[in-house]
């Protein structure tokens, strides 16, 4: 479980279905910028690296990590996408309201997986620090963004 024994944009590249008949929806969340526009590029790149057109990756950015859930329903019940991916980075404060954000979407993410046709893949960091959002956002540990685009072309494919 650990992402210190991981690193993010290691995979197996055969393993990874031709994604070139695939339309993807991203959500992107502003909230720490710095780290998301940096999961998003990983996440593009990783999906044309596999086949996927840019004019069938859509973006799309909500204003923070808790209106990931909404946007995410968006585009599963009206993009026609063969698979929706996430990307936030909550970082902790000095106020509970962090568990409050990363419960809401985990919950929310789930529930959409849990209900609907379309896979979601979860690209929510949820750090103690900034430095530990960087170091999963192309740093040492990798990028998430890599990682979820891997996930999103298995599952659109499973
Ligand atoms: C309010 C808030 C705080 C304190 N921290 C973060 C964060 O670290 N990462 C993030 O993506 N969003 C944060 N937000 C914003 C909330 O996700 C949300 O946008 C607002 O509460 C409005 O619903």
């Amino acid at each position: 479980m650990a992402t210190a024994l991981h690193n993010l944009s290691d995979y197996d590249f055969d393993s990874v279905p031709d994604a070139s008949n695939m339309c993807f929806g991203i959500v992107v969340a502003e909230w720490n910028s710095e780290i998301t526009g940096t999961l998003l590029e990983g996440a593009v790149k990783t999906l044309e690296k596999h086949g996927a057109l840019s004019e069938n990756i859509h973006v799309k950015t909500v204003p923070g990590s808790f209106e990931l859930v909404y946007g995410a329903k968006q585009m599963v019940l009206n993009g026609g996408y063969d698979a929706v991916i996430i990307l936030g980075s909550v970082i902790r404060g000095e106020t509970p309201h962090f568990d409050y954000i990363c419960q809401g979407v985990t919950y929310g993410i789930a529930r959409i997986n849990a209900t609907q046709d379309t896979p979601v893949i979860y690209g929510l960091l949820t750090t103690n620090n900034l430095q530990q959002a960087k170091d999963r956002a192309g740093g040492k540990l990798g990028n998430k963004g890599d990682e979820c685009a891997v996930d999103a072309i298995k599952m659109a494919k499973f």
